[in-house]
């Protein structure tokens, strides 16, 4: 018998608990009950100590599904306008490749935030950050990357910090400078990595940094460069993740591994190897099914070698101007069934069990008392439906740290 009241108790819908290292972990009849921000009972009703009334200030009898709140662990949400014209581009024939080293592509969106000041950048921002919400997330990663300059990525990682404080939501933000090229560094970019790994210390030594990130590809930054960012990272103790082998194999999964990354992400051209390399450092693979579906790619990640090696798959939307103009981390794993074949229930491990794990959290990601009360009631009666409906509104109520944050109501 509780001593203290529980501040909240649903009873009555499904608990999507995902509890244990396979299937849903499904309790019907559930009730969901928390205290202080934590969970305190996820269980049957029939398993709750007392009355429901007796037991906490607010109760609610309710049907649907409830799951673990949603993580998108990789996201380049804060940017200024966007890049519809290059999509229109893109779809009379131009590429990705092509459009970035004609000037546009990640450079288009560097010259919109450069000119975008602080409170500009969050206004901008902000509504893509509530859209993700409404459909899910609780906790979100952030990445700079479009600044490439001391002071467009300090503010990109305090806008992201702000979104978090506005909208009473998780942020972890991701140091990306080594993103692309700035035009001041053009035909210097060792020179570039060396500015960008002296920014580091200041931007860490503020609080605004929780891992670091590069983009390793032929239209970026090469091996070498990418392990003196890592190396730089290390010399803080900041954990690591990597844009690796989207475009092309250039053994950026392995990179990854060697530096104990979190993750390695959109891993499509990820060799055996690489898969090996990861199983065996914990690394976990952040599929990003929106920049495959929007480039229209057809190289599917190594998904079969993964599952054979044990590796953790997560989910994310990528959420950014260019490749992903995703704002549903549920739609991202719908296209992750529809492109890469995950079954429902891997997509939805892979936006919260292994999505914590990609972002080194371990407070959240699954309904288990002592885990934070971040989760998500949803209008379904199977948890597989959160990997089938396109677009719609299915939540309704998604709450971080037992606070309802959305989603407003229905006009
Ligand atoms: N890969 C991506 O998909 C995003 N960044 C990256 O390194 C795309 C960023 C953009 O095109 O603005
Ligand atoms: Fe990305």
């Amino acid at each position: 018998m509780a001593t203290e009241r529980w501040d909240g108790l649903i009873v009555g819908p499904t608990l999507v608990t995902l509890a244990g290292d396979a299937g849903y972990g499904l309790i019907e009849d559930g009730a969901l009950g928390w205290r202080d921000g934590v969970l305190v009972h996820a269980g049957a009703r029939s398993a709750l100590p007392a009355a429901p009334e007796a037991l906490a200030a607010e109760v609610v009898q309710a049907s649907g599904c409830i799951t673990p709140g949603l993580i998108d662990c990789h996201t380049h949400l804060v940017f200024a306008g966007n890049r519809a014209a290059e999509f229109e581009l893109r779809l009379q024939g131009a590429s990705y490749e092509e459009i970035a080293r004609a000037g546009g592509g990640i450079l288009s969106s560097v010259r919109a935030v450069r000119a975008a000041d602080e409170d500009a950048l969050l206004a901008e921002s902000l509504p893509r950050a509530r859209a993700l919400v409404a459909d899910g997330a609780t906790t979100l990663e952030i990445k700079s990357g479009y600044g490439l300059d001391f002071d467009s990525e300090r503010r990109m990682l305090r806008v992201a910090r702000r979104v978090g404080e506005a909208l009473g939501i998780a942020v972890r933000t991701t140091y990306l400078a080594a993103h692309a090229l700035p035009p001041e560094y053009a035909g210097r970019a060792d020179d570039y990595i060396d500015a960008a790994i002296g920014w580091l210390p200041a931007l860490h030594a503020e609080g605004l940094v929780d891992a670091v990130d590069a983009f390793a590809e032929r239209i970026a930054f090469d091996p070498a460069q990418t392990r003196r960012v890592f190396e730089a990272a290390r010399a803080l103790g900041l954990p690591v993740k990597l844009h690796a082998d989207q475009l092309s194999d250039g053994g950026g999964a392995a990179l990854a591994a060697e530096f104990g990354g979190l993750s390695a992400d959109h891993v499509e051209h990820t060799s055996e190897a690489g898969v090996r390399a990861m199983a065996a450092a914990g690394t976990v693979a952040v599929l990003l099914p929106g920049a495959f579906h929007v480039l229209r790619e057809t190289r599917l990640p190594p998904l079969d070698a993964f599952r054979a090696a044990g590796v953790p798959m997560a989910v994310a939307t990528d959420c950014n101007p260019g490749t992903s103009p995703l704002l549903s981390l549920r739609q991202a794993m719908q296209l992750a069934c529809t492109h890469f074949r995950l079954t429902p229930e891997e997509a939805l491990r892979g936006a919260t069990v292994h999505a914590a794990r990609a972002l080194g959290l371990d407070d959240r990601g699954r309904l288990r008392p002592g885990l934070r009360a971040d989760f998500v009631h949803w209008d379904v009666r199977a948890p597989a439906e959160l990997g089938y409906w396109l677009g719609g509104r299915l939540a309704r109520g998604v709450y971080a740290g037992g606070r309802r944050i959305g989603p407003p109501p229905a006009t």
